[in-house]
């Protein structure tokens, strides 16, 4: 293998090892001497290295860049047609002892898992180069940032991680000699599906991805590390890694007060991280600042209230549905430096479109395979599923905080996911124990963002079903040991903006107007309103959502906070069902808050 081919002082720097880390160079030559590269490039994080990546990833086609003068910096790819979501049927948690992955998990023995990919990584990049991408998740050097190395044998891999998370030199010269990162191998291989495995192996800080291409299955900083191997060394080391947006709020006095958010993928993270206040909001001088869009990390603080920081650096959204209207600052974020996934390729301007983007699809255009698409014929142009990966330096409403190393004070916690029926516009936990039984029984309509069925409503506990590293069980026993933990705890809620009419159509207007529920839920969190007893908690009295300004008749009002007994009753006895597969697992707070909600609703 060729890593220190001397041709020119620059080709060489980028074959040398950019460390003498021997835990971290005997650690690839064993990545290497089974994957067969020929080639190896350590990303050192210089323009100038990744602008001559950028320009082989055209040559190639992997990459295609878009017209400089309307998305300068931005470039279009498509992913195989079979390999646009994140394979949660291929996912695994291979610890030693299959208990310790739980019922919600895919499991494999370790051993039998790293004998299975060996035989699917030998010679796999063999012809290609291998990029060493070393990446910091949290900004380096500070106390709560955690290291990492990708392994990959993609250009369009590197080019996203250098957009999500922190790369090059310096990660490497924080981490010095220590053995503390996480590994991680990723190889497209052959993408062949039926061998796509995306493993994870906590107990070796380890991740191996092979034969997908898709970034939620190959960025290895986002769902792999920051999540499922983050919540494993968040209940080790006592704090949490949460499939949560951070959003601060500015009242008119200048205070900001933040707000976590669990949703499932694809229920709308982004757009309330970067929610826009109603007009008459923004005339009383409310803003809103966007930290994080999709992962907390949380610990408790020295003054024992709960803090958040955001451990990526950019934003992996969906771009179907986002527009001006819906949500302008992440349209904004991807006007430059942005790679944009499958969605619809625009010969008229070289640039991009995607449905809901505006009402005008190009006349000339690819879709998302890259075929001749006119729109008249009635199919999709970009896919459901499709992406864009974009710098969270570019969002408008991007808050000073996010460079902050010590994060946000967290002053409600806020789950939610899809629920046409059932679940009101919003209603408050009684305790920090009821919020993490009104999080271990979310549920919600299934999207895109997996492959799979779409619409199903599935349980999917604080938005990590996908994304937890260890057993569920023992995360709501985390959960509930962190209470403890944290002298001032974040209130916590449940909200759904999906509630539907008769005839399926949205009864909330949701994006902006989300605030107006915002308002309430940060008024609770600091003692400043009343609410209303119920059978499932706290819910605004009538008027205590404002809505100067939003024509909604105060009957929907009602609708929208209506609780019906008989559903709830039929949801308690699907939540008993579910708990039962968690057996002894179960914590028994969880189980005794189930049967108080029972007896509530007799
Ligand atoms: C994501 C997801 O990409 O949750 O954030 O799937
Ligand atoms: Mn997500």
């Amino acid at each position: 293998m060729d890593i220190l081919r001397i041709d020119d002082s620059r080709e060489e720097t980028e074959k040398m090892p950019l460390t003498k880390n021997k835990a971290v160079l005997s650690w690839i030559d064993e990545m290497a001497a089974m994957t067969r590269p020929d080639r190896m490039e350590w990303i050192d994080g210089s323009e100038e290295q990744l602008e001559k990546l950028r320009a082989a990833a055209c040559g190639t086609g992997e990459l295609y860049r878009l017209s400089e003068e309307k998305l300068p910096g931005c470039y279009l790819h498509r992913t195989a047609v079979n390999d646009v979501a994140r394979v949660e049927h291929r996912t695994f948690i291979c610890c030693r002892r299959q208990e310790d992955a739980g019922p919600t998990n895919n499991w494999m023995a370790p051993q039998e898992m790293y004998a299975k990919l060996k035989k699917l990584y030998a010679g796999s990049m063999e012809g290609r180069t291998m990029y060493v991408i070393p990446y910091s998740m949290g900004i380096v050097g500070s106390p709560f940032a955690k290291y990492g190395i990708e392994l990959t044998d993609s250009i369009y891999v590197v080019m996203n991680m250098v957009i999500m998370t922190r790369v090059g030199t310096e990660v490497l010269d924080a981490l010095g000699d220590s053995g503390d990162f996480v590994r991680g191998l990723h190889s497209k291989a052959q993408l062949d599906e039926e061998n796509r495995y995306i493993c994870h192996f906590p107990e070796d800080n380890t991740i191996m991805s092979v034969n997908s291409g898709y970034g939620g299955n190959v960025l290895l900083g986002k769902k792999c590390f920051a999540l499922r191997i983050a919540s494993f060394l968040g209940r080790n080391e006592g704090w949490m890694a949460e499939h949560m947006l951070i959003l601060g709020v500015e009242n008119p006095k200048g205070e900001v007060r933040y707000i976590a958010a669990a949703f499932p993928s694809a229920c709308g993270k982004t757009n309330l991280a970067m929610l826009i206040p109603p007009e008459i909001y923004a005339k009383k001088g409310y803003k809103a600042w966007c930290v994080g869009d999709d992962i907390a990390w949380l610990r408790v603080g020295p003054d024992g209230r709960l803090w958040a920081v955001n451990p990526e650096n950019g934003f992996f959204g969906v771009a179907p549905g986002t527009n001006e209207k819906s949500n302008p600052n992440a349209l904004a974020s991807t006007r430059r430096n942005t790679i944009f996934t499958n969605v619809v390729h625009n010969l008229e301007d070289n640039t991009v479109w995607w449905e809901g983007l505006n009402k005008t699809p190009p006349e000339h255009a690819l879709d998302w395979k890259g075929q001749p698409w006119d729109a008249s014929l009635g199919t999709k142009g970009a896919h459901p599923n499709s992406r864009f990966t974009a710098p969270a330096s570019g969002c408008p409403c991007l808050s000073h905080e996010f460079y902050n190393p010590q994060g946000v004070p967290i002053s409600a916690i806020v789950f939610g996911g899809r629920r046409a029926k059932t679940a009101p516009l919003v209603y408050q936990s009684r305790s920090w124990r009821h919020g993490v039984f009104v999080g271990s029984v979310m549920a919600s309509e299934t999207t895109a963002a997996a492959s799979g069925a779409v619409g199903v409503v599935r349980r999917d506990p604080m938005a990590m079903l996908p994304f937890c590293g260890y057993h569920m069980g023992d995360y709501w026993q985390h959960w509930l040991d962190m209470g403890e933990k944290i002298g001032q705890k974040p209130k916590i809620f449940n909200v759904n903006w999906f509630r539907t009419d008769d005839k399926g159509d949205f009864i909330w207007p949701g994006f902006g107007d989300n605030l107006r529920v915002i308002e309430w839920i940060l008024a609770r969190a600091f003692d400043e309103a009343d609410a209303a007893g119920s059978p499932i908690g706290f819910l605004p009295k009538p008027g205590d959502i404002n809505l100067e300004g939003l024509d909604l008749a105060p009957e929907t009002m009602e609708e929208l906070l209506r609780v019906d007994p008989a559903l709830w009753r039929a949801e308690v006895d699907n939540i008993r069902e579910f708990y039962g597969k968690f057996g002894d697992k179960l914590p028994r707070e969880l189980a005794e808050e189930l049967e108080t909600l029972s007896k509530n609703l007799q």
